[in-house]
């Protein structure tokens, strides 16, 4: 108990923050009886130093579970004391957390006249409520896909909260945020300063102590003065568990107001209060150890389970890190998805320039893109597929012709053979010297043409003797020649076979 109140009392110390900052002009005064905060949040009765809770509330050293996951579960936690100050700011640390996809019914943070119920029709607490409620619904009623959602209702006290359509019809204002399920503990800033109240969100996917995040802020709200704070949850058919970790009130001040109302003698006093509970809590702990030598070794044994505030810092030093590394991580591919996407759009480009041009050419990636310069262009190109084409068709007829030959040389043979001639016919003789001299002068010709390309190229190609017929003709020559020598041997090994 002692330990507690003195952890209260130096937080209350310390933060009673005297801002001289021209920017901040809000005095912000810890509120240790409005508060409370693990460790020691319970004491080992149970109770709860400044609070009273209720229902199927139950309150541990390290939080309060409001409502625990079971059906139909209600409980709720109030001041014991109505506040003394105007305006305040409430830090709500919770976890939502179950099993299911969705979860039910919610939380909610009261401020209000007067204390609700612990097992109320609204989230746990009593409907018609004069004050604030900021609900916490997680679950969908109107089946609108809007759950879970954050909002603030007002109520003069003669209000029923309409469950069927969540409220939506009589709330302040609100936002849309999951609370269920975090890796770290989510949170609520609940501010009400000049009549304004803004709600900031934190929604525990970090632990960093600055990622909170608007909800939504309301001008010209008009609260009851010296109302209570309270928390409440519920479930129904379906059910989470509600654990509050904190709830840390600080009343706000202006600057005069700040001067007033925190003056020097004050903050004497407390420094004074604060150093009589440190020098009762060094006797008590020494009287403790005196009597109690082993359990003392315990406790110095549970202390590793704490970590300190070096530990906590390097812990949070880690995860932001690895939060760094993760969005790094992202970027680099990203990043890697742009340059892909841009050799594509390269490539893609300079093949369609290449089929503008009529040449077959292939980017190459990470290089500048080069057109190719071939001494040939698109006439000549044509002129050299029409030359082909005509050198197959050539081929072709000169296969036709050997056939013809060859059926030709035949007949002769079979002719021949008939007559058993002993001697070569001279007719067939002079035909083969005129052949002959045929091709002999054909290939004067060519060699003639060949030494003189120029005048080649000039020559109008209907005088000219085309390639393929220059080759036909060769080709025939060549054969008849041959087939003259083989002729001749087969009349000479005949003869020999005569006599
Ligand atoms: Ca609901
Ligand atoms: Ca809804």
């Amino acid at each position: 108990m002692i330990s507690f109140r003195i952890n209260l009392l130096v937080c209350s110390i310390l933060c009673i923050l005297v801002n001289t900052s021209t920017q901040q002009t809000v005095h912000r005064r810890f509120e240790y009886k409005y508060s409370f905060k693990p460790p020691y949040l319970a004491q080992k009765d149970g109770s709860v130093p400044f609070w009273e809770y209720g229902g199927n509330a139950i309150a541990s050293g390290e939080s309060v579970r409001l409502a625990p996951s079971l059906r139909s579960q209600k409980g709720a936690i109030w001041t014991k004391q109505p506040i003394n100050f105007d305006w305040w700011e409430v830090d709500v640390m919770f976890k939502i957390t179950g099993r299911g996809r969705i979860g039910a019914d919610g939380l909610a943070f009261w401020y209000t006249t007067q204390r609700g119920d612990y097992t109320g029709d609204v989230f746990g607490s009593s409907d018609r409520w004069n004050g604030l409620a900021v609900i916490f619904d997680s679950f969908d009623n109107d089946n609108k896909h809007n759950n879970p959602y954050i909002m603030a209702v007002l109520n003069d006290g003669t209000k029923n909260f309409d469950h069927k359509s969540d409220g939506s019809t009589q709330l302040l204002s609100g936002c849309l945020r999951d609370f269920r399920n975090k890796p770290f503990p989510t949170r609520a800033r609940i501010e009400f300063y000049m009549n304004t109240l803004t709600v900031y969100f934190h929604n525990g996917l970090t632990n960093n102590e600055e990622d909170y995040e608007l909800c939504f802020r309301a001008e010209n709200v008009q609260l009851p003065r010296g109302g209570f704070f309270g928390l409440s949850a519920a479930t129904g058919g379906l059910a989470d568990d509600h654990d509050v970790i904190h709830l840390l009130t600080s009343s706000l001040h202006s600057a005069q107001q700040g001067g007033q109302q925190i003056s020097n003698d004050e903050q004497q006093k407390l420094s004074q209060e604060y150093q009589e509970y440190q020098k009762k809590l060094e006797q008590q702990k020494e009287d403790y150890r005196k009597e109690h030598p082993d359990e003392m070794r315990d406790k110095d044994e549970m202390e590793d389970w704490f970590e300190s505030d070096g530990q906590r810092e390097l812990r949070q030093i880690f995860q932001s890190l690895s939060h760094i590394q993760d969005v790094t991580r992202e970027l680099h591919k990203k990043v890697d998805e742009v340059i892909g996407k841009q050799m594509n759009s390269l490539s893609m480009l300079s093949s369609v320039y290449t089929q503008s041009q009529g040449q077959p050419a292939q980017a190459q990636p990470g290089q500048a893109v080069q057109m190719p310069q071939f001494p040939i262009t698109r006439h000549d190109w044509e002129v050299f597929t029409s030359n082909n084409q005509l050198m197959i068709q050539t081929v072709s007829e000169l296969k036709s012709f050997v056939v013809e030959v060859n059926r030709k040389t035949d007949t002769l043979l079979t002719t021949g053979g008939g007559g058993g001639g002993n001697g070569v016919n001279p007719q067939f003789l002079n035909e083969l010297r005129d052949n002959v001299h045929q091709v002999k002068n054909s290939l004067a010709g060519v060699a003639q043409r060949m030494s003189s390309p120029m005048q080649s190229q000039n020559c109008p190609s209907v005088t000219c003797v085309s390639t393929a017929m220059l080759l036909l003709v060769i080709s025939g020559q060549l054969l008849v020649l041959f087939l003259y020598q083989w002729y001749k041997e087969r009349k000479e090994a005949q003869a020999k076979k005569f006599f």
